[in-house]
């Protein structure tokens, strides 16, 4: 029987991915039990939910036992969006952290110099995108803090190394062991909705070390043995060939709008910083980034913009395009 989930149940999984503190997954949890349709077709689910509802319980309650040193674990989500790099031993993940962010992690020519995930900012435009580096992941050792970052990513970069002959087949195993878990990567995000916790995670394809001699037999030789319909870009970490296109597409993939906020009687709005919002957001939606009352409080609001008229008046549920500017009266 299908599960028929609706639109509540999966943006509370699309928030439960997107959690990053325990306390927050087991609100999401709860929530998506509240929501789910209660009928034959959801029983596994329901039973599922119920499960992980107990283990986040466990889990909070022993992590205040520890006087909360587990919150040290986690990564804040930061800026317009995350990106995960992944990839095997090698591919050059960490240098192309430092080549994009301010991050400085250990960049060397032998493997698992990286073990705990390092995020880092990348400027674009007005915006910081998050980007967090990873241990490479491989047939042996896939990170269980790799995973849950893969599930809670806006996007993936997979890496495959050009340089040596063992990097199209080290990218393949990646692939492979995600396979057989339940966070997959995927040409774009989707949940399942028939199998709970099931997740794919967008991907791009980056093909790292293409100044090295011989690197385009050896994309071929990954394409064919294991095909996928990734977006594919072609960079050097290390020269730096590539890397402006793949900014711009990791930016347009993020799929936010940003909003610049002005104070009523201001004549300029604050260009330094703006909020950013997944496309399709809200008024209210910036109001609550502002200030966590000032969605309850706001009255109306005036924008400026590219498809309204000047100091427009819009209640809460008017969406904003990017770059419009918002003057929000409570
Ligand atoms: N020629 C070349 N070497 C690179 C490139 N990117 C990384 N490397 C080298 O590959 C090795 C592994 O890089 P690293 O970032 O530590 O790999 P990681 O294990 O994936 O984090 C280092 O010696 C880097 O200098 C690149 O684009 N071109
Ligand atoms: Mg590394």
């Amino acid at each position: 029987m299908p599960a028929n989930l609706t639109i509540q149940y999966k943006k509370a999984e699309e928030e439960y991915r997107r959690a990053d503190s325990p306390e927050e997954e087991l609100r999401c949890l709860q929530l998506m039990l509240r929501e789910i349709p209660k009928h034959k077709g959801t029983d596994r689910l329901q039973a599922d939910l119920k499960a992980r509802i107990s283990r986040a319980k466990k889990e909070l309650a022993a992590g205040k036992s520890r006087g909360g040193k587990r919150a040290g674990l986690r990564i804040p989500r930061q800026g317009a969006g995350r990106v995960v790099l992944l990839g095997g031993p090698n591919a050059g993940k960490s240098r192309l952290l430092s080549a994009l962010t301010n991050a400085t992690p250990e960049v060397a020519a032998y493997p698992f110099t990286t073990h705990a995930p390092m995020p880092g900012m990348m400027p674009h435009e007005d915006v910081l995108v998050q980007l967090i580096d990873t241990p490479p992941v491989t047939a042996e050792h896939f990170d269980p803090a790799t995973q849950s970052l893969i599930r809670g990513a806006d996007l993936v970069l997979l890496l495959v190394d050009l340089e040596d002959d063992q990097g199209p087949l080290l990218a393949r195993d990646v692939i492979l062991r995600l396979k057989a878990g339940k966070s997959r990567l995927a040409r774009d995000s989707a949940l399942d909705s028939d199998d709970v916790g099931l997740t794919w995670t967008r991907a791009f394809l980056v093909f790292n070390k293409c100044d090295a001699e011989a690197a385009e037999l050896r994309a071929e030789l990954f394409r064919e043995c294991c095909p996928v319909d990734f977006d594919e870009f072609r960079v050097s970490a290390e020269t730096g060939a590539g890397l402006d296109a793949l900014k711009q597409a990791i930016f347009e993939a993020l799929d936010v709008v940003r909003v610049y906020t002005k104070e009523p009687h201001a004549k300029e709005p604050d260009r330094c910083q703006p909020f950013t919002l997944r496309r399709g957001g809200t008024v209210l939606d910036v109001a609550r980034l502002v200030h966590k009352d000032f969605a309850r409080q706001l009255k109306f609001a005036r924008v400026w913009g590219g498809k309204v008229h000047d100091g427009t008046v819009v209640k809460g549920d008017h969406v904003l395009e990017d770059r419009d500017v918002v003057e929000l009266h409570l």
